[in-house]
């Protein structure tokens, strides 16, 4: 056997013989760091963007202490958390890719004896176990989210949190090890040392450009949730399509198992310390009213905007003699699962755009989008716009 014959690859890949590959059992043809820092390099851009809107998204509906959320500009939850669902839908394609560049690196072998080399490569190898997973992780989950589809038991929010810090960390201890590689193989040209392809097969440079249409193919199949004018186009925009007064519907009332009401002896009860009010429905269409077009901005990626009419919070705050700034806390009809209450900060109760809707639309409320009365405040998470409120509570 000649030394020639006994590196070919065709010798190698004999069925019968079954044994762990090598690194340079792959083709190297369009692998290398010139391609995968390209790729990776908008990886890191759409994730870094997913976890900042992911971030936010989380404190939106978990405040610290240190953070007073703002109620203007009245869009911005709506643009985030478009954002947010969107470039981690783009992070697909990206991912994929980028994985398949880097997969036969897992075939390298740790060296062998004992010392500094080896502990080095150890690490590496949990970092990287740790970001792909965790990547791998967050983008299923994320998906599935948005596609209303939950089949765990966990709480999501929780859990897509705190997996998000190990990827953000993994990935800052990674991008720091192969800095100097990234920054060599993006100075050079994405072809270099490129063998000549067989004729008709794909190049390096073809690759990327496939590898950037499908993430824009991606972008445009889910930014139809945000975009109202992308929505023909957006096969995977879940909650995209109408609803009734032009809005989708998250959680019909059947299934909150929330009961028409009547509305001759309906009540809303507005409770400040011992005092407390009821109003009937007559009674709050009696108030002065307002009118606000404000988005229902879901934290599952889609939004929809509409135009409310209501009575400004502030006013019935100010009804049982509640100071300015108080906080509201709304309480809905429906009697189980999550989201049936919120909690409306100072600063959203004193902005008068902040309503107790009863129209949408220039008509009552559908049932399913929160008849008699729902909340509808500017900048928030569609999951705090409390639908069917039975109850305010007031706190100075
Ligand atoms: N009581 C109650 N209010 C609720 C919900 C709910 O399940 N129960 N879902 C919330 C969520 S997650 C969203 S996105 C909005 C959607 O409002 P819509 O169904 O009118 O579009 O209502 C919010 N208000
Ligand atoms: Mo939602």
């Amino acid at each position: 056997m000649t030394a020639d014959t006994r590196d070919a690859p065709a010798e190698r890949a004999r069925p019968n013989r079954l044994r762990v590959p090598w690194v340079d059992d792959f083709s190297e043809r369009l692998r290398g760091p010139e391609l995968t820092s390209r790729v990776g390099l908008w990886l890191g851009i759409t994730l870094s963007i997913t976890f900042l809107t992911g971030l936010w998204s989380h404190f939106q509906q978990d405040t610290p202490g240190w953070l007073t959320i703002p109620t203007s500009p009245y869009w911005l939850y709506r643009v985030t958390q478009g954002l947010h669902v969107i470039s981690g839908t783009a992070a697909v394609p990206l991912l994929l890719v980028k994985l398949w560049s880097v997969f036969p690196r897992l075939f390298r072998r740790p060296p062998w004896r004992p010392g500094r080399a080896q502990l080095l490569h150890l690490a590496e190898r949990v970092s990287i176990a740790l970001l792909v997973a965790s990547v791998i992780f967050q983008l299923a989950t994320g998906l599935s989210n948005a596609a209303q589809w939950y089949p765990w038991g966990f709480s999501f929010r929780s859990l897509h949190y705190a997996v998000a810090w190990v990827f953000i960390g993994s990935l800052l201890i990674h991008v720091a090890v192969k800095l100097p590689v990234i920054r060599q193989a993006l100075a050079e040209p994405v072809d270099r040392d490129e063998p000549a392809p067989p004729p008709g097969a794909l190049t390096r440079r073809g690759l990327l450009r496939v590898t950037w249409a499908a993430a824009g193919v991606a972008v445009l199949a889910t930014a139809g949730s945000t975009v109202s004018w992308l929505r023909h186009v957006s096969i995977f925009g879940v909650r995209s399509g109408d609803g009734p007064q032009g809005i989708p519907i998250n959680r019909s009332a059947a299934a909150a198992q929330v009961e028409p009401i009547d509305p001759a002896t309906w009540r809303l009860e507005v409770v400040y310390r011992d005092r407390a009010r009821e109003f009937s429905l007559d009674e709050l269409r009696a108030m002065p009213q307002a009118s606000h077009d404000l988005p229902i901005a879901c934290v599952e990626g889609w939004s929809g905007s509409g135009t409310w009419t209501g009575v400004p919070v502030a006013d019935l705050v100010a009804a049982v003699g509640a100071p300015d700034g108080s906080r509201v806390f709304a309480v809905s009809m429906q009697r189980r699962g999550g989201w049936r209450t919120s909690e409306l900060p100072g600063q959203f109760v004193a902005d008068r755009r902040t309503l107790l809707a009863l129209d949408l639309a220039g008509e009552p409320l559908a049932l399913d989008h929160g008849y008699p009365c729902r909340i509808i405040a500017p900048n928030r998470p569609g999951v705090l716009q409390t639908k069917w409120v039975r109850r305010l509570e007031v706190y100075a």
